[in-house]
């Protein structure tokens, strides 16, 4: 039986079918469904894929995995879960992930209230009854008080704006549709466009069983190895029984991982001191070289020369032929000013006879063609052409789906200048609607952030059932004022002046080529806190009735 508030608030939404949609079955949409059961709410979650996981049931090509550490990235909310999961690595792969997914789900029971195969098209707010009406695919329709939308930052993948990418007759795939019947490359000349880091972990991955392995790079990345390892059952009993410990050292940290920054003065630091500091930060796990290193690599451009130097001379140390080191060097960007992809051996693969490196910036794609790839200099023929070619990242997702607000606007239309939130949860004119991973949230290690804001917005809705709230919307200035702060707090970052899907910027879409600030980018203790005090102000930042 449910609480008088649940029976009155469900009073108050009887001629919707939900009280509470959710667009997405990732780890977000997951966890929003467990808290709207624990609150006893109608609740569906509609995804457009045909089983749970989100990013890891799509993103299943060769050699993905994560680049956090397994036992940061999984859910810290329920102890149950932390006691029965063990994972068999540092760094699990795509596969132990979306197993991972299926256990919690069974574990929560959430599949009673998921709809696969269910891709939502359009998102409309009624202003007659205050609600959401959704549709799909298919044409079909759903209404709902509440509307939470799950649907990832890295979800509408886009192809490369190559010529005749759809001439070619030969096996061709995206990284982010990968098909889920096995890929062989054996014996096979094999082309992959890309090198973020998808085509990284793929490459190394792929070269182990391809005949021939031709990468086609337009912008190297600086890339550090990643340094997996497996966990045996004593090293995951000792790791579960620090899981407190590793929880706090996230929540405390700026990005939510488990590292935390040198807080030394790079240019402060003899170059002995910093060789030696650097040399043995090489050879730690994960993103610790990038986040545990010193601070201001990020925020001053003299610091940041020297680390990428120091990462260039490791390339030009692991890969031989000279010409394809200092092609796979990057020159017009500094080390972590995009987003650092992870390797294990990526380097090496390039020592290999049977893989060479073009470098497209030099000897630019004129086309596809219906046998494999035609550059200025050469034509290729391709038993498979993989495209890791990445996503219109972001505000991708949210412009993949037709959503209107309040008399009809539309949401594209409103982030035209590049997105406008209040706390990355709201949007202006899109009253009842709260986005997981919206835009101008913390990102950073994501299932911790994922965590914070699922949180925030579940005991918001608990908020509107116990006071039989039916419209809740953020004010204009409550926008103005937070867009403004997220703006504020990217001021300095050596990564608001490149080109990467962090800033917004997707080559292949003539709408997206310039710079935004698209996450929230101050300490995410500072996030949270501000968040915090919109909720212990019982919402009064908010427009409620
Ligand atoms: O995508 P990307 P990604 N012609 O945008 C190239 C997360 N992730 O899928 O840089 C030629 O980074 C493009 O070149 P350029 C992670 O957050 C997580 O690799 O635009 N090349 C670039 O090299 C990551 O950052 C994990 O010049 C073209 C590449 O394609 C995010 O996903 C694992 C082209 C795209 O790189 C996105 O990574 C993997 C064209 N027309 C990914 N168009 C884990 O930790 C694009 N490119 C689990």
């Amino acid at each position: 039986m449910g609480s008088i508030e649940e029976s009155s608030f469900s009073e108050l939404n009887k001629d919707l079918d939900y009280d509470v949609l959710i667009i997405g079955a990732g780890l977000s949409g997951m966890y929003s469904l467990h808290r709207m059961h624990q609150l006893g709410l109608r609740t569906k979650i509609l995804e457009a894929g045909g089983d749970v996981g989100g990013t890891w049931y799509w993103n299943r090509y060769p050699g993905a995995r994560f680049d956090s550490e397994s036992y940061s990235y999984n859910f810290s909310f329920s102890q149950e879960i932390l006691d029965e999961w063990n994972w068999s690595e540092h760094f699990a792969s795509q596969p132990e992930t979306l197993r991972y997914c299926e256990f919690v789900c069974k574990k929560l029971d959430l599949r009673r209230d998921m709809q696969f195969d269910t891709r939502i098209t359009a998102a409309y707010f009624q202003d007659e009854t205050n609600a959401w009406l959704l549709k799909d695919e298919q044409g079909r329709q759903y209404t709902s008080r509440f509307l939470v939308t799950c649907i990832g930052i890295l979800n509408n993948y886009t192809m490369p704006n190559i010529p005749g990418v759809h001439d070619y007759k030969g096996e061709a795939y995206h990284t982010a549709r990968w098909p889920s019947v096995p890929v062989s490359f054996e014996n096979k000349r094999v082309a992959i466009i890309g090198t973020g880091a998808t085509g990284i972990q793929a490459t190394q991955e792929i070269v182990k069983t391809a005949g021939h392995l031709t990468v086609f790079q337009r912008t190297p990345n600086w890339s550090l190895p990643l340094r997996n390892a497996p966990i045996s059952p004593e090293e995951m009993d000792e790791i579960r029984s620090q899981y407190p410990e590793i929880f706090r050292k996230c929540a405390e940290s700026y990005s939510c991982f488990m590292h935390v920054s040198d807080t030394r003065n790079t240019l402060e630091v003899s170059p002995e001191e910093r060789q030696t500091f650097w040399d043995d930060l090489y050879e730690k796990r994960g993103f610790e070289k990038w986040l545990g290193n010193f601070g201001n690599i990020n925020t001053n451009k003299e610091a940041n020369d020297l680390f990428s130097d120091f990462v260039a001379n490791k390339i030009r140390q692991r890969v031989k032929d000279p010409w394809t080191a200092e092609t796979l060097i990057p020159k017009c960007h500094g080390f972590g000013t995009k987003r650092v992809p992870l390797e294990s051996g990526y380097f090496e693969a390039y020592n290999q006879p049977n893989v060479r490196l073009i470098d497209v910036k030099s000897n630019p794609i004129e086309c596809i063609s219906k046998k494999g790839i035609r550059t200025r200099d050469e034509d290729f023929e391709f038993d498979i052409i993989i495209y890791a070619t990445g996503f219109d990242a972001v505000t991708g997702s949210f412009t993949a789906i037709d959503f209107q607000g309040v008399g009809g606007i539309k949401l594209k239309d409103r982030w035209v200048e590049g997105p406008r939130t209040f706390l990355g949860l709201f949007v202006e004119g899109f009253p009842n609607m709260t986005m997981v991973m919206g835009p101008h949230q913390m990102f950073g290690n994501i299932p911790r952030s994922v965590e914070y804001a699922v949180s925030w917005v579940s005991r918001f809705i608990e908020y509107c059932r116990d006071h039989h709230i039916t419209f809740a919307e953020t004010t204009h200035q409550g926008v103005l004022d937070w867009t403004e702060h997220v703006h504020n707090c990217a001021v300095g970052l050596l990564a608001n002046d490149v080109d990467s899907w962090m800033t917004g910027v997707n080559k292949n879409l003539a709408h997206k080529q310039k710079r935004i600030i698209a996450r929230y980018q101050g300490p995410a203790p500072g996030y949270r806190k501000l968040a915090e005090d919109v909720a212990t102000r019982n919402y009064e930042d908010l427009i409620m009735k």
